[in-house]
């Protein structure tokens, strides 16, 4: 019998990721997703059109503990990724309550759901280097103190708490990975690796004259979310529960992302990146940079896409989308909503 899933997000860029990759592993894998999403499929499930026939969906909105938990019941999955939260920390700022109480009270029901009806369920929380925050040192690895300056990031460190009671209290197979930023074409335009990608391919077929950046200094450590999602899997393959950073290790500039993604399009990228104070985001954290060490040797995993193989991947992706639309249009065709 196939082992089966459940993905609370599938329809985010980490949940068709991990249903694809699940999916290649033979895996049955269910999807929890808005009843507005089923209705839309084309709008809202573009990220799953490849392969969104190999999935089995279930409308539920995750703010229904009973739903969640007869979906699990029906199902009897061997694992449960838990990656649905408000993930834009930014927005968090300006709707701080409904993002901590989503984030931390959606964790609580499908823990709490997994204990009652599949406790021998494996489960996933998707934790961030947010977490760490304004860290006392970097590289942050699994003991560095958590100190997080985002309601994003408090919501996502009560998650990670939450997960870890539940192992400790409750001797359910639960992990946290604390991943740092993985990005991909498959990335919302409101995150800066996408906003770049999206405009310099935009700026290089004349349909956009300029780009507005904030704080260009700011340091990331990014890496592919289809080499984040394999990290996800593998913390289910163990003997025991443990949490796990997940990281590059390098950390870039927004200034070197844009660099190379108009250099990708043979641009140059000062010409048409302007900074806008606006979007600067306050308070900054100090630079994060992950030291995957645990996750390299306990579980095997490695990051297989460098920064530089990452930007080309999304740029030429952008490119290709906005070629493929405008034909589309010009056919009188219309294509899926990519953003
Ligand atoms: P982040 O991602 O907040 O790190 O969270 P984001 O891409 O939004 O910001 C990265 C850095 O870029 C700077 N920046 C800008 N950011 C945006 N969005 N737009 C801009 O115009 C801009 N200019 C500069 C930001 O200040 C910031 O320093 C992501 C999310 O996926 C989280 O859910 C996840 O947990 C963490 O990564 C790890």
């Amino acid at each position: 019998m196939k082992p089966k899933a459940v993905i609370t997000g599938l329809a985010g860029q980490d949940g068709s990721y991990l249903a694809e990759f699940l999916l290649e592993k033979g895996y049955e894998v269910h999807g929890l997703v808005r009843r507005d999403a089923l209705e839309s499929p084309e709008d809202k499930l573009w990220r799953l059109q490849p392969f969104l026939s190999d999935l089995i969906l279930h409308a539920s909105s995750l703010d229904n503990p009973g739903g969640i938990s007869s979906i699990l019941a029906k199902v009897k999955p061997r694992e449960c990724y838990h990656l649905a939260a408000h993930s834009f920390v930014n927005y968090s700022f300006e709707d701080d309550f409904a993002v901590m109480a989503a984030n931390l009270n959606t964790t609580l029901f499908v823990l709490a759901a997994v204990r009652e009806v599949v406790p021998e369920c494996r489960f996933y929380f998707a934790g961030s280097s947010e977490m760490f925050g304004n860290a006392p040192v970097s590289p942050q690895n699994e003991s560095t103190p958590f100190n997080p300056r985002t309601p994003y990031g408090i919501s996502k460190l009560a998650g990670f708490h939450v997960t870890k009671t539940y192992r400790d209290a409750h001797r359910l197979f639960a992990c946290t990975g604390i991943l740092f930023n993985h990005e991909s074409p498959r990335r919302g335009l409101e995150y800066v690796t996408r906003k770049i990608s999206h405009a310099a391919a935009r700026i290089s077929l004349g349909r956009q004259s300029q780009l507005r950046l904030g704080n260009l200094d700011a340091l990331r450590d990014w890496g592919h979310s289809a080499d984040y999602v394999r990290a996800m899997w593998l913390m289910l393959q163990q003997d025991r529960p443990d949490d796990y950073v997940v990281a590059s290790g390098v950390a870039h500039t927004v200034r070197e992302f844009a660099e190379t993604a108009f250099r990708e399009v043979g641009l140059d990228w000062k010409k048409f990146v302007c900074v806008d104070p606006q979007l600067y985001r306050s308070p900054e954290t100090r630079p994060l940079t992950g030291d995957s060490s645990k996750s390299r040797t306990k579980l095997g995993w490695a990051p297989s896409v460098s920064f530089e193989e990452l930007v080309s991947i999304m740029v030429q992706a952008d490119l290709k989308e906005i070629n493929r639309r405008s034909a589309a249009c010009s056919n009188g065709i219309h294509g899926f909503a990519r953003d």
